[in-house]
């Protein structure tokens, strides 16, 4: 059994994120996604409701795997025997961090990461961008599955 884990935020799961997802999906037999808490991180949904909607979002991946974690995530993938991480790489940007973090989880764990390049569609966006744009009224449809975005507006209706 080839097993990956999709680490991450996921506040709220949109099209980047799927995109990765669903490579991943065709690559590996069992993909983990794992909804990191962070109790000194706020976010617009609570970990339950992430999971929700990327439960919702992934239905029709048969070999998709949603859970919290929290902690390290090499602990996470020790646990469950994965061996891999993937993560999407968007642009330069993101490669300093991204290469600190997948050599920091090697050196602890012997956990390889694997990057995949984000297709040019989605290269610009993150949850954090999608939430301001929408906050303004912007229209950020075309970015995410039709429940996310709904439960996007819901949300952001209520404050
Ligand atoms: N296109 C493609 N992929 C994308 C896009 C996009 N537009 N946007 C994001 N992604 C991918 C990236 O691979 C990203 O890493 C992943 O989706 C998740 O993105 P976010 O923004 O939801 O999540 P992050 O970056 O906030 O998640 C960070 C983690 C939770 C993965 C990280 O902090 C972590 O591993 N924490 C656990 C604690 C730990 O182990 N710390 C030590 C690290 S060495």
């Amino acid at each position: 059994m080839r097993r990956v884990v999709c680490p991450g935020s996921f506040d709220p799961i949109h099209n980047g994120h799927l995109d990765v997802i669903g490579r991943a999906s065709s690559l590996y037999d069992v993909v983990y996604i794992a909804v990191g808490i962070n109790e000194s991180k706020q976010g617009l949904f609570t970990v339950e409701e992430r999971i929700e909607l990327i439960r919702e979002a992934t239905a029709d991946y048969g070999n998709v795997q949603v859970e919290a974690f929290r902690g390290l995530l090499v602990d996470f993938c020790k646990q469950r025997d994965i061996p891999a991480i993937v993560k999407g790489l968007r642009a330069v940007s993101d490669f300093d961090y991204e290469l600190q973090m997948a050599q920091m989880n090697r050196g602890l764990s012997g956990i390889e990461t694997l990057f995949v390049p984000t297709i040019p569609t989605y290269s610009f966006l993150s949850s954090s961008l999608v939430k301001e744009v929408a906050a303004w009224g912007g229209d950020v449809a075309h970015l995410l599955p039709a429940h996310v975005h709904a439960a996007l507006v819901e949300r952001l209706g209520e404050k």
